[in-house]
């Protein structure tokens, strides 16, 4: 099969072409937009973010396979043409990533970290009250591939915790909350909310005043997903108010972050420059390896997006 990679920024392209090319040896990978040759004979397009207009214009495509895990940049903005299977990106260094970038901010909040180095910038020797691993209330949200990762390893650390999604996914030793109307009780009983959210039209804002406010005072947020679950205004209040505690944020409506933004400077939030997990070409060139192989022996890519839903 002829492979076409397609990134308009990849800063690692030469790493993927050559992980994809080693995991592809009998197929041809080629590179957008330099070796790009005859559309006709790509049959696959490998794409982070494809120039606009791109897709439309290979005229033999089966299908695109992401090398992001989230997809809201491709889903509904006409990049994939109609009818052509889009699947994301699960990659298993990623959502390892993603799992220890959550347990490091749960630890650090459930310790009270936070405080302690708001309290060692005044020379202050204050315990903080204890609570102990089971009695502390952590929250997922979404419990696909990364949340459920994530949930999972919380319970084996004896967090006490929960998940909300859309859609039903039980899950071993977390207690589930599914749908809108079961949104308000489980903020209610969360003291550490984790965003692991796709971003679709039903998800973007979902962090804003109602749902922040109800939380239980004290709580603190983590947003690794989208900043686009976050209306930021409202997470500001609620911080300024000290509804919520603290807030530690990855991901941005608008990224890199603009020096003027509030976030920056806040203290009580921690930030990072969307750096909770990227995809790992040498294990994810794996997965993409995989499904060739499965589109070859006729069978569609895993993990494929429905597109009406959004993920
Ligand atoms: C992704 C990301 O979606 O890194 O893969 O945000």
């Amino acid at each position: 099969m002829v492979i076409l990679f397609m990134d308009r920024n990849s800063e690692n392209k030469e790493i993927w072409l050559g992980e994809l090319r080693k995991n592809l040896p009998d197929h041809e990978i080629r590179a957008w937009p330099e070796e790009t040759g005859d559309r006709a004979q790509i049959e696959i397009a490998v794409v982070g973010a494809p120039a606009p207009g791109e897709l439309e214009r290979l005229p033999n495509l089966k299908a695109v396979l992401s090398t992001w895990a989230g997809v809201d940049r491709l889903v509904g903005k006409g990049i994939i043409p109609d009818g052509i299977p889009l699947a994301r990106m699960v990659d298993r260094s990623l959502r390892a990533d993603m799992t220890l970038f959550v347990i490091h901010w749960v630890l650090h909040f459930h310790r009270e970290i936070h405080r302690y180095g708001e309290l060692q910038r005044e020379a202050r020797w204050e315990p903080q009250p204890y609570c102990e691993t089971a009695g502390r209330r952590v929250g997922i949200m979404g419990l696909g591939v990364l949340g459920g990762d994530a949930a999972g390893k919380l319970v084996g650390l004896g967090f006490d915790v929960a998940g909300w999604d859309a859609i039903e996914r039980p899950m071993e030793g977390v207690t589930g909350f599914v749908g809108q109307d079961r949104l308000p009780p489980f903020l209610e009983r969360t003291e550490i909310l984790v965003s692991l959210l796709p971003l679709t039209p039903q998800t973007e804002g979902i962090l804003n005043r109602r749902t922040l406010s109800a939380l239980p005072r004290g709580a603190c947020v983590i947003s690794c997903a989208r900043g686009g679950h976050v209306v930021d205004a409202d997470l500001l209040e609620a911080l300024d108010s000290g509804h919520l505690d603290a807030a530690a944020l990855d991901v941005f409506r608008e990224e890199p972050l603009p020096a003027t933004h509030p976030f920056w400077r806040h203290p009580r939030v921690r930030l990072t420059p969307h750096v909770a997990a990227a995809t790992n070409p040498r294990t994810a060139a794996e997965e993409i390896a995989e499904d060739v192989r499965r589109m070859v022996a006729g069978s569609p890519p895993r993990h494929l997006v429905d597109m009406a839903r959004g993920y």
